[in-house]
């Protein structure tokens, strides 16, 4: 079998997506997920000047030839970007690899660990009030985890508070627009909002929250150690990742435990905050950290660790992502959670797939290969559309990170 073409379909069913598809002289093709919120036309690129023309007549079963290819190959490894392009390719093979064995993806990963993949959903509003309105939405829909985020008195506007309750969208507008952020504000209003939702749910429901990256470590540990009566499963991104040993400063006072790995995109870029035990579980993502086979290589490295898997799965990532990152998740021995955020019904019609929620799990689809494809005539009739996300400024006009 061979590789004769290769698609990439740049789509925007209410948000973008790009999607690559690819084509075997046997008729059978493969699907893989390569949007990069805010920068899809830089993926799309690289994928149609870079990638496709070196994938014409390969053999696809050569999963990870082609891998090593593509990111020894370039010189320039690793970034957003690059890695994006790969892990299109490499989910696509998979998929192409489980539709010519007849088997689902996750069954030529070593089978069912487990029957089913634990979601978290997002409950998030102004007010702790609305808040508790919000996770009990969640509880009644069978949702053992939550995420939760509030609005903090004195800011317009909070990282994951969104309009819609639903179907969370912060790439709203072709010129990022601005927010303001208060540290001090913050910290001062989520503990009181955590102690009342634990009052409310009892010890069993799993809580999350997402700092997304604003605090310094001594603040994150501050905020790590108030959190701590309300036992959350995850502290996320407390801090900007870049810097793997400023975790351990924050590990040092609390024992909240910490989740990070939505912007990462290789086991480089977690290698000392697994190996170190400073965080307890990684975020990364099929279609941000190269693909299936090498997030199963940052997932294996953190199995050696106690670290589990907590695979980010926001609006942004398509379904594609999705039925992908279930077949992991099934499969390894250290999964922890997945974060699953509903996509709109015209996302799912242009991404028709055989996963399903039930009873606070998502179920991965028994069908060959990942379960899930892409309608080229439906993506056709929505265009692309510039949407950036959002930047963030401090009380006295300073950049901070968003
Ligand atoms: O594109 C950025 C979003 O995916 C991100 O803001 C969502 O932090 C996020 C999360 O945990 O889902
Ligand atoms: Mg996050």
């Amino acid at each position: 079998m061979r590789i004769t073409d290769a698609k990439v379909i740049v789509t925007c069913p209410g948000r973008n997506f790009v999607t690559l598809k690819i084509v075997t002289d046997e008729g059978v093709t493969g699907v893989g997920d390569a949007t990069l919120n805010g920068r899809e036309l830089a993926v799309a690129a690289y994928l149609t000047e870079h990638v496709v023309p070196a994938l014409i007549g390969r053999d696809p079963a050569r999963i990870e030839d082609t891998w090593q290819y593509l990111y020894k190959g370039a010189y320039w490894r690793r970034g957003p970007v690059t890695m994006s392009a790969i892990a299109a390719v490499d989910t696509a093979l998979w998929d192409i690899l489980g539709k010519v064995a007849g088997l689902p993806v996750y069954r030529l990963l070593g089978g069912r660990s487990r029957e089913g993949v634990t979601v978290y959903g997002h409950a998030n509003a102004e007010t702790a009030e609305a808040v508790l309105a919000e996770v009990a939405w969640y509880v009644e829909r069978g949702y053992r985890a939550v995420r939760v985020q509030t609005g903090v008195p004195g800011l317009a506007a909070t990282y994951g508070v969104s309009g819609d309750k639903t179907f969370y969208e912060p790439a709203d507008a072709a010129i990022a627009t601005e927010a303001v952020w208060s540290t001090e504000r913050y910290l001062n209003t989520v503990p009181s909002v955590f102690a009342r939702v634990r009052d409310e749910f009892g010890p069993d429901l799993k809580l999350l929250h997402d700092v997304h990256h604003r605090l310094t470590p001594i603040e994150a540990a501050r905020l790590g150690r108030s959190l701590e009566p309300y036992a959350l499963t995850w502290m996320e991104d407390p801090v900007p990742a870049e810097l793997q040993e400023g975790f351990r400063l924050i590990r040092q006072h609390t024992t909240t435990p910490i989740a990070v790995g939505e912007v990462f995109n290789t086991v480089w870029d977690c290698q000392q905050l697994i190996t170190e035990q400073l965080i307890d579980y990684i975020r990364a993502t099929v279609v941000h950290a190269g693909g299936i086979s090498h997030l199963r290589r940052i997932f294996d490295l953190a199995a050696l660790h106690h670290v589990r898997s907590g695979s980010h799965g926001a609006t942004d990532l398509s379904p594609v992502c999705m039925a992908a990152a279930l077949h992991v998740d099934i499969s390894i021995p250290n999964f922890g959670l997945q974060e699953y955020m509903r996509h709109t019904g015209e996302t799912d019609a242009v991404f028709p797939h055989g996963y399903r929620f039930e009873n606070g799990y998502l179920l991965p689809s028994e069908e060959p290969g990942l379960g899930v494809d892409i309608d080229e005539e439906l993506a056709a009739k929505y265009p692309y559309q510039p949407k950036a996300l959002p930047v963030n400024r401090l009380e006295d006009g300073s950049m901070h990170s968003w």
